[in-house]
């Protein structure tokens, strides 16, 4: 082999190097670029987790049974924001971001919970249930409640929750944490609820206990996500089917602003009212509507133009995204990715334009990449007013492009860019079977 490389003219190295070393270099050298930025949903990233809330469960309740664990994702959402509360559809998936939770019974009537993100505690009894100013036990709280409330007997009971969804990004981390909660206390006691009523007890939580009126979504997609598929999620009927996502080179990478939203702000709830307000007008002339989803933009010209502009303009956006999700799970079926990717620039024109539930962070983010040729699609997710933005990107050009992106919205803006790869994964489960007495 020396022999060999000795013998080489100068040209004949260089060609040497150009045709096999520098690909084998960049090789080895985008696993540690993509390291950074990816997760990867492995069995050993999973039995971390159930150690590390295992082993958290057995430092603050040392004298407990053995829990048992279940994990619960936070979502995407391809296209359709803001429309699941007014019965259209949405297209959502479960990822690789998750919250573990462990429960065990007690022998008294005792709730004991502890948070690792905030290292916290906190205690209460199974009778006297009601919302806390520290806000992280309301999702565990506020589902106790709404078992109770549905006939369900539950006692005493502690449990611990981590996680590595990240909190305020529009992931969902709330519904996670309520979708984990519903299906521990569901195991735990034995209720057999079906996968739809933990959902909906999670949903019903966040309106009584978060005071956020949020749709169907969220938690749907946390409890029924389905490896390597989106969710097309009839938000009326709740009638759905799983959808293969075939992105063929693309990747979905979501950018953090780090600016928290607020879903509880009054905003969200606001358009929400915003919304009903305008099926409230044209329910007048038109007795048969009973929300956007039956809504056409000659109804919103004819009887809601003429009374509120505002009001007409979020209900455009509403009635116009019902349409665009139709058309963009066609493209999405056809592979038409290009297609779909500039829908969900038009959405994002949208939701930042006329719903008025952007932040100057996702624009900046949005805008940045509109004219990047590796980048189809792009925009801000979730309720909105801070959280990520969902970008279908070409797999090779992520690693420059997020460097870039970085370095200009810092500059921008003063605060770090997060960057994550996500994959599509499964729905709520319990990942321990270790039964508790
Ligand atoms: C939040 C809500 F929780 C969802 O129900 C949905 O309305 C979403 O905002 C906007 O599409 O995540």
């Amino acid at each position: 082999m020396s022999n060999m490389l000795a013998n080489l003219s100068l040209f004949q190295y260089k060609i040497m190097m150009i045709v096999y070393v520098c690909p084998f270099i960049f090789w080895q050298q985008r696993h540690i670029i993509c390291n950074d930025l990816r997760t990867y949903f492995s069995k050993k990233d999973l039995l971390k987790m159930e150690q590390k809330i295992a082993e958290q469960f057995r430092n603050i309740y040392p004298q407990s049974s053995p829990p048992l664990i279940v994990r619960s994702p936070g979502r995407i959402n391809i296209i359709g924001e803001h429309t699941d509360y007014n019965e259209g559809f949405v297209l959502p998936a479960a990822i690789d971001k998750a919250i573990y939770v462990a429960v065990s019974l007690r022998d008294d009537n005792e709730i004991h919970l502890y948070a690792a993100d905030y290292d916290e505690t906190h205690v209460v009894t199974v009778d006297t249930l009601a919302p806390s100013e520290k806000h992280w036990p309301n999702y565990i709280l506020g589902v106790a409640d709404q078992l109770q409330k549905r006939g369900y007997t539950i006692q005493g009971f502690n449990l611990a929750i981590d996680g590595d969804v990240p909190l305020g990004a529009g992931l969902s981390s709330s519904a996670a944490v309520e979708c984990a909660t519903a299906f521990a206390l569901n195991e735990l006691f034995g209720l057999q609820l079906p996968r739809l009523e933990m959902v909906q007890a999670a949903q019903k939580a966040e309106h009584t206990f978060a005071g956020v009126m949020c749709g169907i979504m969220d938690q749907f997609a946390s409890m029924f996500g389905k490896k390597n598929y989106v969710i097309k999620l009839d938000c009326r009927s709740l009638d759905y089917e799983y959808v293969p996502l075939e992105l063929n080179g693309y990747k979905i990478l979501l950018l953090n602003t780090n600016v928290k939203h607020s879903l509880s702000s009054s905003e969200y709830n606001t358009r929400r009212q915003q919304c009903e307000q305008g099926v409230e007008w044209i329910k007048k002339y038109k007795p048969e509507v009973n929300s956007l989803r039956d809504v056409t933009m000659q109804m919103l010209d004819e009887y809601v133009l003429p009374d509120d502009q505002l009001i007409y303009t979020r209900c455009k956006y509403v009635v116009e995204e019902i349409q665009r999700l139709l058309e963009g799970c066609n493209d999405l079926q056809r592979g038409d990715i290009q297609a779909l990717g500039k829908k969900m620039f038009r959405t994002h024109e949208g939701l930042s334009k006329e719903y008025e539930v952007s932040c100057k962070e996702l624009d900046i983010l949005v805008d940045a990449v509109k004219y990047e040729p590796s980048v189809v699609g792009a925009r801000m997710m979730g309720g909105g007013f801070g959280g990520c933005t969902i970008n279908i990107v070409k797999e090779e050009a992520i690693e420059p492009l997020v460097k870039r992106l970085s370095e200009a919205y810092t500059r921008q803006t003063e605060l770090g860019l997060s960057a994550y790869i996500v994959q599509i994964e499964n729905g709520t489960g319990m990942i321990s079977v270790k039964r508790p007495g």
